[in-house]
This record gives structure tokens, sequence and C-alpha cells, in this order.
């Protein structure tokens, strides 16, 4: 039997085929993340499970929704005035019963509820999660990608024990433990980072059950000629905003080439593109929406975390960092710009 394997080795096998035989399941990864934190409860850990299983369930369903009549609009509306799709609902609610289920959520922000969802069986509980359980949603009767945002937030002592207001979940990105998003494309793609720390990428292998990790310590490229915004709504853009995309489309420089336009129109697909092959995700605020689509808490807080810890920059349309905008409301929103470095430096020179 030829092994080339071993404790620090990649791959065993028989004749031409070669199996990796040292995985590092998502599982395996968090339970080596607790071991380098000797204050380390566990309590975290057990809340990730919590978030993987929701991730998997979701996915489950996301593949299924045709053939199962899940396609379509549940007939009603959430509190941003989105028509919720029948997946919208389940997801929220697969979503929730997970973190409810961890013991270790004290309340949840989802875009799908109007209001803050308390666990009050879990009165001790540290963390509080905010998501959009299906970013992207209306994309997903036509099979496009779509996905999963979160963020962590730990509460801190002087609120445990006694039920958090909405003023105490009211918190700048920066004050994340977590954050990260799970897309629901070709495979279903969890990226995860931690505060102050790298950020890595696991593939979830339906055959095994597990999310795999496939991409450490992912950076994202310091420049790459792509923007991906809405340019539909340009019409109501400021003109420095205009100016910046058209400086992109006719470059001033003798022989220059314009950029190239990648729109899916799913935050999570436009930043998981953007995060690989590096460029620039938008969604300005303008005059039509002076405060922006995206909301804070759920949606560009936590890409903002993922974009800082891979090496890139996100500020809001008045060019102040995002992760530094604390909302006014649970689902307050904001203008986005976020990318690669050098992108982000032209965004910013554009805007001055
Ligand atoms: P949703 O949370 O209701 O799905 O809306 C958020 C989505 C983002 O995924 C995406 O970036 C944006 O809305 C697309 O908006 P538009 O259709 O205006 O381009
Ligand atoms: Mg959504």
């Amino acid at each position: 039997m030829a092994s080339n394997g071993g404790s620090n080795g990649y791959s065993s096998g028989t004749g031409t085929e070669k199996i990796n035989t040292d995985i590092i399941s998502l599982t395996r990864f968090l339970t080596e993340e607790q071991a380098k934190h000797k204050e380390a409860t566990g309590d975290f850990t057990l809340l990730c499970h919590a978030l993987q299983f929701s991730f998997k369930s979701i996915a489950y369903y996301i593949r299924r929704a045709t053939l199962i009549n899940l396609t379509g609009l549940a007939g009603s509306s959430n509190i941003t005035g989105d028509d919720q799709k029948k997946l919208d609902v389940i997801g929220n609610d697969l979503f929730v019963a997970a973190m409810r289920g961890s013991g270790r959520c004290r309340a949840v922000v989802s875009e799908e509820e109007d209001e803050i969802i308390y666990f009050d069986d879990s009165p001790n509980a540290r963390y509080v999660v905010a998501c959009d359980p299906i970013d992207g949603s209306s994309n997903l009767d036509a099979g496009v990608s779509v996905g999963t945002i979160f963020g962590v937030f730990k509460l801190p002592d002087s609120v445990i024990g006694r039920k958090p207001t909405a003023e105490d979940l009211l918190m700048p990105g920066s004050e994340l433990l977590a954050a990260g998003f799970t897309m629901y494309g070709a495979s279903a793609q969890l990226v995860i980072t931690m505060k102050g720390g790298s950020v890595n990428g696991f593939t979830l292998d339906n055959a095994l059950g597990e999310f795999i990790l496939t991409h450490p310590d992912m950076r994202i490229p310091k420049k790459r000629a792509i923007y991906s915004v809405n340019e539909g709504n340009s019409m109501y853009w400021t003109d420095k905003t205009k100016a910046y995309f058209e400086s992109l489309k006719y470059p001033k420089e003798e022989g220059g080439k314009p950029y190239s336009s990648r729109y899916i129109g799913s935050m999570v697909a436009d930043a998981y593109r953007t995060l690989l092959y590096g460029g620039i995700f938008a969604y300005p605020a303008d005059k039509k929406s002076p405060k922006g689509k995206l909301r804070i808490l759920y949606e560009c807080a936590p890409m903002a975390m993922v974009m800082e810890n891979a090496g890139g920059n996100a500020v809001d349309s008045n060019m102040a960092r995002m992760l530094d905008i604390k909302p006014a409301t649970i689902h307050d929103r904001s203008g986005i710009f976020m990318g690669s470095p050098e992108e982000m430096d032209k965004v910013l020179e554009a805007h001055k």
C-alpha cells in the first residue's frame, strides 16, 4: 500500500488515485481554534455548530425548492418592504430554530423579523446573532446563487442576566466577534472570520455532510479591473459616484482598458467573487434611497469584516469605515463600497 500521507501529509492511496485522508472539517477547525484560547468555555464553538447546521439545512431546501413547491411568494412582506419568498420564511425559521436550540444565543436580529427575537429560555447566553437568512432571494426562482449572511456579537457583562434592549444590540461592526456568509451556488461555500483573525473558506461536501476547509487564509487580490454595481440606478447616483464609475469605463490614460462589469444581484455571490478575484462591489446610497439599500447589522457590517480581515477595505457612501458605523435601528441601512485595497483607494479619491 502506497502512502505519502501520515500526520503531516496530505494524501494516501493506491495506484494513481490520491485521497486526502487528513481532512480539516469545520468541526475540527472550530475545535482546534477553541484549543488555542485557554479561556474559551466552548460556548462559541457550540454556537458555530448550530450555525453550520442551519446553513446545511437551508442549502438542502434551496436545492430541492423547485421539486417540493417552495418557489414563489409567501404572500407577505418583511419589515424592509420586500416581498417574502416561501424560502425566505423557511430559511428564517430554520435559522431561528437552530439559534434557539444552541442554548448559547440570547437573541437574533433577522431581516425577516420586524422585532428582535429573544430566547428567554437561555437567559444567561452571551451571544447575539444578526442574520439575513436568504440574501438575494429575488434570484431564487431562477436558480441563481443566494446566501446567508451572519454576524455574531458578544454581550458585555453588564447585560448578562437581563433582557438586552435594542440599544444594547445597536453595535458597530467593529464589535463583531465573528462574521461571514454561506453562498448557496454550485456548491455551498461558507466563509467565516473572527475578530482580528484570518478569513477561511469551507465547501460543503454533501456526501460527508461536512463543510471542508478548501480556502484557508483567504486574501483578496490587491486590485482587479472588475466593478459590480446595479448600474440601473446610475441616474440616481451622486455626481461623484457617477464620475467614479465613468472613469472605470472610460480610462483617461492613453491605451487604458475599461473595467469588466459583473453583477449577480445577490450580495453574497457578488462579494464572494470579489473576495476571490478582486475588484469592487458597491451598492451606493442615492437620490432614490438616501440611506442606501443594504442593511448595516446583517449585510454591510459582516461583509465589511470579511473584506478587512482578507486585506480589503469597506466604506459607506460618506467614505467612512463601514465597521465604525453604528446603526440607528436594527434594520438601518447604508450605502457601501468594498473590495480590493487599490480599487478602494480609487473610490476614496473619486469621492473626496
Ligand atoms: P434582499 O436582502 O431583499 O435579498 O436584498 C439584498 C440584495 C443583495 O443581495 C443585493 O446586493 C441587492 O439586494 C440587489 O439589489 P438590486 O436588485 O436593487 O440590484
Ligand atoms: Mg434578504
